[in-house]
């Protein structure tokens, strides 16, 4: 592929439709079956879902999508100064409405853009080589729990993980994927991270209740994907949204709760899961942050925070870090080993 000109984004996937599948049907199974019950968020986003995310991004409630731009409109040309990247890689990166400021600050050769949800990339990645025709765009599909080490190499790079999604792992798998950025992190390349911070629960309960309902919709569209994907039976309307603030974790957590005794049947999973009436079961938690714990569980894992910023309200977090002295791995220069995909180190 040329470096410009290109009106068309080139899609790599490493999380093929059938890997996928697999992992769906390996999770709910053991979601479904553990006590309490529980499914892992990144089922949320298929096309609806992501449409109903975009959605909660708009509404006055959600206030971390503004928050983390007005960071950003802020202070990109700082990070692109520090940085100097000429790849820019975005993981979770869902439709990039906010990247196009780093982009433009940045100006970088070729940008990455880095997701699980498949339909959502490509629509994003297309819109993004029409609107930067010089710009290189290569989507990956993939999860970035498990595919890190596959990214790009070439370059520079600033790897960006913004809209606080780190939030949405556990504290051991957290650790574990900033374990793996470090690991992954070259050196002169950056990370850039996104985090909300702890505040008061009325603000965080009102970010994740919205009075319109979108965020319930969102919530509650995952048990549609399980009766799309599994051949589930899930009656909807017999499950509510709740969202409420744990205190000792200092996360949001979201459930769906079951309105009545009731058995759910997932055809393709050949399974019958009883609910019972009022049972909760969890859908996401989101972990909101101070910012030196942060600092220091960075540093545990190899990463080393050079500048933090913050929006007037201290509501949302901008982090850049690097890998820490002595671990950021030497720079390669054009090679590719043997487990890499050829397109990883592609110039
Ligand atoms: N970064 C955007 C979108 C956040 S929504 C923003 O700041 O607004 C979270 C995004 O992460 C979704 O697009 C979802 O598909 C993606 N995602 C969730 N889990 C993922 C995983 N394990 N690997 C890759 N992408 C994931
Ligand atoms: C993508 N992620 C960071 C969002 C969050 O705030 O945890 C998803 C979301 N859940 C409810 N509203 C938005």
């Amino acid at each position: 592929m040329s470096a410009t000109g290109n009106l068309t984004a080139e899609i790599e996937v490493l999380f093929s439709a059938e890997e996928r599948n697999t992992e769906l049907r390996e999770e709910v199974r053991v979601g479904l079956t553990s006590t309490p019950k529980e499914l892992q968020p990144k089922w949320f986003y298929d096309e609806r879902g992501s449409e109903l995310f975009e959605t909660i991004t708009r509404l006055p409630v959600y206030y971390l999508t503004r928050a983390e731009r007005s960071i950003l409109e802020r202070h990109a040309g700082e990070i692109a100064a520090m940085t100097d990247a000429t790849t820019l890689i975005e993981l979770g990166s869902g439709t990039s409405d906010k990247t196009r400021i780093l982009l433009d600050a940045l100006a970088p050769r070729r940008f990455v853009p880095f997701d699980v949800s498949e339909v959502t990339l490509r629509a994003s990645a297309q819109r993004l080589a029409r609107e930067y025709p010089d710009l290189e765009v290569l989507a990956v599909v993939g999860d970035f729990e498990h595919h890190l080490p596959l990214l790009p190499t070439n370059g520079r790079r600033l790897l960006a993980f913004l809209g606080s999604t780190i939030g949405n792992l556990p504290p051991r798998r957290r650790a574990l994927f900033l374990t793996d950025v470090a690991a992954t992190l070259e050196d002169g390349d950056a990370f850039l991270l996104g985090v909300d911070l702890v505040k008061t629960p009325a603000r965080l309960v009102a970010a994740y209740d919205d009075p319109a309902g979108v965020t319930r919709e969102f919530n509650l569209n995952v048990l549609r994907v399980l009766n799309r994907e599994l051949g589930g039976d899930f009656d909807v309307s017999a499950f509510e949204h709740v969202a409420r603030w744990n205190a000792e974790a200092e996360w949001m957590e979201m459930f769906v709760r079951s309105l009545r005794e009731q058995t759910v049947r997932l055809n393709a999973l050949e399974l019958e899961v009883a609910f019972d009436a009022g049972e909760r079961m969890l859908t996401e938690i989101s972990a909101k942050f101070h910012l030196r714990r942060l600092a220091i569980e960075l540093e545990t894992a190899g990463l080393a925070v050079q500048r933090w910023w913050t929006d007037d309200a201290g509501d949302f977090a901008v982090l850049l870090a690097s890998a820490t002295q002595g671990s950021a791995k030497p720079r390669k220069s054009g090679t590719s080993c043997s487990t890499r995909p050829a397109w990883a180190d592609m110039s």
